[in-house]
């Protein structure tokens, strides 16, 4: 954000991370540190998806990842970006990369660090090649061992232990979101400078929600409970004012979306595969960090029943229904399950 008094007093990124760890005159710097690789990280890989066609690194890699999906060139790249900029600083213990079956280990050369990183690398991966929105994801936490390599348990955390969270989005121009708990705050890649620059400070979510967004290719196989909080949402059942559908199809330009203008976005169980009975997301490098971002804007994250920060993840890859946005409207999707796909009495749901 530039003071239009004094355009030299901007406040990049590094000042802002800075001014939040002087909060905390015990702080050794690494987390502050650590976030500033990430955004180092988005930058470099802002640059590379900013001239993929250039590069001709659009399209596949010929390789299946832990998901078995197919593996694309920027995912390689954008994993392989974070990775090496990380794991020599001694700031973290272990990584967790969507990329990766395993924990990743810090090579025994280097120190290790507190803390834990987990990310997304490049998100929505399937939008390319259409050049729509795509972006990173990551999580931090404190490591649990005292010390020594980082371990699976080291890990396997729920988001309620969360100390920071946040994610980049690739899109008309690259932005930065993030959250240590003290407000949401995001920063805009002002090109011309190269640096991440405040643009959106103390981000919360609007009162007045705008949009609902979900998959409706899948409403055949969705419960009846979320069949009917869709129509609610449309205004349909005649309990709202109707919302409007917007869908990308790209978590994060769909949750950037809900944050800054308010709404939900779901992605919940369905019955279409027998064998990914809890939708597609991630609970882990996907759910969770943005959950704790809503939380810290004023929304709220649940998986359908129960707060996403408080499941505590008992695999890396774990998958996740998920509902997050304006809390009243995700306490909504609650009930409705609640009510119709769990047969509890209405009683039990609350206020309507
Ligand atoms: P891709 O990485 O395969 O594009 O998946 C993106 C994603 O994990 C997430 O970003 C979207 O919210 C969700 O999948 C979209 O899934 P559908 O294509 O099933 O709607």
């Amino acid at each position: 954000m530039i003071n239009p008094a004094d355009p030299t007093r901007i406040t990049t990124i590094e000042r802002h991370i800075l001014e939040e760890q002087y909060l905390y005159p015990e702080a050794t710097g690494a987390l502050t540190n650590l976030l500033y690789d990430l955004a180092l990280a988005g930058k470099i890989i802002a640059s590379r998806i900013t001239r993929a066609g250039l590069l001709d690194v659009l399209g596949r890699a010929g390789m299946v990842n832990v998901q078995g999906e197919e593996v694309m060139k920027l995912d390689e790249f954008a994993d392989h970006t974070i990775i090496n900029l990380i794991d020599h600083t001694g700031r973290v213990a272990v990584m967790v990369s969507e990329e990766h079956i395993d924990p990743i280990s810090i090579p025994e050369r280097y120190p290790v660090g507190n803390y834990v990183l987990v990310f997304d690398p490049l998100d929505g991966s399937s939008n390319i090649d259409f050049n729509v929105s795509i972006g990173t994801i990551f999580a931090i936490y404190r490591r649990k061992t005292e010390d020594g390599p980082g371990t699976l348990a080291d890990c396997l955390r729920p988001g309620n232990e969360m100390v920071a969270a946040g994610y980049i989005i690739y899109g008309g121009s690259t932005m930065l979101v993030y959250t240590t708990g003290q407000g949401v705050h995001g920063f805009t890649l002002d090109p011309s400078v190269g640096e991440f620059l405040l643009s959106h400070p103390n981000i919360t979510i609007p009162q007045a929600p705008k949009y609902y967004s979900a998959n409706q290719g899948y409403e055949l196989y969705w419960s009846a409970g979320i069949r009917r909080y869709t129509h609610y949402l449309q205004g349909s059942d005649g309990q709202r004012k109707r919302l409007l559908l917007r869908y990308v199809g790209s978590l994060v330009g769909d949750f950037h979306r809900t944050l800054l203008s308010g709404g939900v976005f779901y992605y919940p169980s369905d019955s279409q595969d027998p064998h990914k009975p809890h939708g597609k997301l991630r609970l882990l490098y996907e759910a969770a960090p943005l959950a704790f971002i809503a939380q810290n804007a004023g929304g709220y994250a649940s998986d359908g029943t129960r707060g996403i920060l408080d499941v505590q993840p008992e695999s890396l890859h774990q998958r996740t229904p998920l509902f997050i946005g304006s809390r009243d409207l995700v306490e909504k999707a609650e009930q409705f399950i609640r009510e119709y796909d769990q047969g509890l009495p209405v009683t039990e749901m609350g206020e309507n």
